[in-house]
């Protein structure tokens, strides 16, 4: 049979869309590692969750099935079906099939579109080997299959039903994504975000991959006051009550919710359209300029802080602070390095006068929560004071003595920090062999003795007085906190490196909480890696083959056999020798490093919190749970 195909014009420009989305995947799902495969299940997530915002829908399942196949089903209206009037094809496969078709149809409301996801369910057609899609709607059961964004079949209906909704099945296309191994933890944790963003829809995810199905469902009927309610969990609040506002505005919506712990550092997490801000903008900047505008009109109208006292700093009033700023808006507009970041201008006074009308209102009927709020901003003021004059005297030796640099540091020759690193050594048995082992052209080495101090449970001023943070701090040379300039970084990379037990991964997590709370932005900029030494040295005749996990050794021992071999367990750093540690460990020809990455400052704060925290039981609880996730701190 000879079939003919006329393509029309608007057939030529669906194929020339699909087409330039398989070429140039990453400008539309950023990229086509794991993260870009998960993108994919966001997207599809994201029209469902559209759907219910508008009001059409309460529960969406999503199924990982066996081979990767991701099943996203709600019970919303159903995509339409009808023709398109131009087009002349179904609605359903012009939302499928072309770019941004998706919102055309759809009522008004927010659109949970922006940064990297919004880019329409079309591209997830077109990076899919196939793609089928079912719609319950008008009393039938419709359906249309698709292979890498082109319909295989008219939409036809297959049966007739009392129910409606969208179930949308996808294979990602291998021939696109690096891998197409879906993450279950990572899916489950945005999934999670999401329910607690947009109360009373119930998520959940079904994993049927293994002969016994993990299955996680969400409903928080509180929003995002069980948000703030979850992330104090491990906590000790202050106050019972979490406060909660929220309100319309022209262009939009906000909610915000607020818990002050005992503990010293600030947490506010902010959202637009369901996107984590990680980069701040005018939500939050509105927010911080009116809390504290309210609360010093508070503490002075009631006489908590008299007359002639200075006003609190924003800073005091943030201390201990859990906040998440949740606003929905009709057009959302982001900027930053990694597109989450709030541009839009209208936002930053809308959220601060409502934030001062609706806080000044609660704290001025609960007295009680005004008094402890207000008195704990006190309490952080003068230790603000005290640690003031203690940086100024770090400040001041810096600036006096000519060899400012903290004397166990061995620092490279090279002044450039483009070329340097610093190895951040555990003890100085290890520390001796990094310095014998290195090139001193540009490796520096830095051991610390024993435990650093856990910053979690301390103010600024007296992490500024242990001796191992201080050296720590001139080491890197560029300030900390509010003062932390990462433009005057002495290093390019900043290697911690320690032994492969119990201490050394303590002491890991010891360093990157101080790096997250302290001087965030090397986190951030992805300047901070995990040496990887090795676990094994095996010996046969003269060969010797270093190995850096059990699989290698596995792989290695089939390799070679397990006769006349001799192997070595390395407990620590310091049972290598010069030599063998730079080999192994620090030449950048042969070594492997870890990039520490936090792409969720939600997720990040969980393991931070949860493993310094002094809630014993959950940390242990925790630990155990994520023994393996810990060592490889990359999320
Ligand atoms: C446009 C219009 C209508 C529904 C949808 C889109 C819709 C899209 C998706 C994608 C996943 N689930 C969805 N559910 C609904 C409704 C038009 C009407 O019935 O009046």
């Amino acid at each position: 049979m000879i079939m003919e195909t006329n393509y029309n014009a608007e057939q030529i420009q669906v194929l020339e869309g699909l087409e330039a989305v398989r070429k140039r995947p990453g400008m539309y799902i950023g990229s086509t590692s794991l993260k870009g495969l998960h993108h994919l299940v966001y997207e599809v997530v994201d029209n469902s969750i559209d759907e219910a915002l508008a009001g059409y829908c309460d529960t969406i399942k999503v199924y990982i099935e066996e081979d990767n196949i991701i099943s996203v089903e709600d019970n919303g209206r159903g995509i339409p079906v009808s023709l398109h009037p131009k087009l002349k094809k179904p609605a359903l496969e012009v939302v499928m099939t072309v770019l941004h078709a998706g919102g055309k149809f759809g009522g008004e409301g927010y659109k949970v579109s922006g940064g990297l996801h919004g880019v329409g369910v079309s591209v997830v057609n077109a990076l899919s080997e196939w793609v089928k899609v079912e719609v319950k709607r008008d009393g039938k059961i419709y359906t249309q299959s698709y292979e890498r964004g082109i319909p295989k079949t008219e939409v036809e209906v297959i049966g007739q039903t009392e129910e409606r909704g969208t179930k949308i099945s996808f294979k990602a296309d291998d021939l696109i994504f690096e891998e197409t191994e879906y993450k279950f933890k990572t899916l489950a944790q945005r999934l999670k975000e999401l329910a607690y963003l947009n109360k009373g829809i119930n998520i959940s995810i079904i994993d049927k991959r293994k002969e016994e199905e993990v299955k996680e469902e969400y409903k928080f009927d509180g929003g995002i006051v069980s948000f703030v309610k979850e992330i104090n969990s491990r906590q000790d609040p202050i106050h019972e009550e979490i406060i909660f506002y929220e309100d319309e505005f022209e262009t939009g919506h906000v909610e915000i919710a607020i818990q002050y712990n005992d503990e010293y550092v600030d947490k506010i997490f902010t959202f637009a359209n369901n996107i984590n801000t990680h980069e701040g903008g005018t939500h939050l900047s509105g927010f911080k300029t009116s809390l504290t505008r309210t609360v010093n009109d508070y503490a002075r109208k009631n006489k908590i802080i008299k007359d002639n006292d200075e006003n609190l700093s924003g800073d005091d009033i943030r201390e201990g602070i859990v906040a998440i700023i949740n606003v929905k808006l009709t057009e959302p507009q982001f900027e930053g390095q990694t597109k989450t970041k709030l541009a839009n201008r209208e936002v930053r006074g809308v959220v601060d006068s409502i934030t001062s009308e609706k806080l000044s209102t609660i704290l001025e009927e609960n007295p009680q929560l005004g008094k402890i709020i207000v008195e704990k901003a006190i309490r952080a003021a003068r230790a603000r004071k005290a640690a003031k004059k203690a940086r100024e005297l770090t400040k001041r030796k810096t600036a006096l003595s000519s060899t400012s640099l903290p004397g166990k540091l061995a620092d490279c020759s090279s002044r450039d920090p483009e070329e340097s690193e610093i190895y951040i050594v555990e003890g100085d048995s290890a520390g001796g062999s990094a310095k014998q082992g290195r090139d001193r052209e540009f490796q520096a080495i830095l051991p610390l003795k024993g435990k650093i101090l856990n910053v979690e449970k301390a103010r600024l001023n007296k992490i500024l007085s242990n001796n191992e943070i201080r050296s720590l701090i001139t080491a890197l040379g560029a300030g900390i906190s509010d003062d932390f300039d990462i433009e005057k970084v002495r290093y390019k990379k900043i290697i911690i490196m320690t032994d492969a037990d119990v201490d050394g991964s303590h002491i890991r997590t010891l360093l990157l909480t101080f790096f997250y709370r302290y001087m965030r932005d090397l986190i951030e900029e992805g300047t901070i890696f995990i040496a990887q030494p090795p676990l094994f040295k095996i010996s046969k005749g003269k060969s010797e083959y270093y190995v850096y996990n059990d699989r290698q050794l596995d792989k290695l021992l089939n390799e070679i056999g397990n006769d006349r071999i001799s192997l070595q367990r390395y407990k620590g750093l310091g049972e290598m020798n010069p030599e063998q540690l730079w080999e192994t460990t620090m030449d950048p020809e042969n070594r492997t490093l870890k990039k520490v990455q936090i792409s969720d400052a939600v997720i990040a704060d969980e393991i931070f919190t949860t493993l310094m925290g002094d809630k014993v039981k959950p940390r242990k609880e925790f630990i155990q749970r994520h023994a393996k996730e810990v060592q490889n701190l990359d999320i």
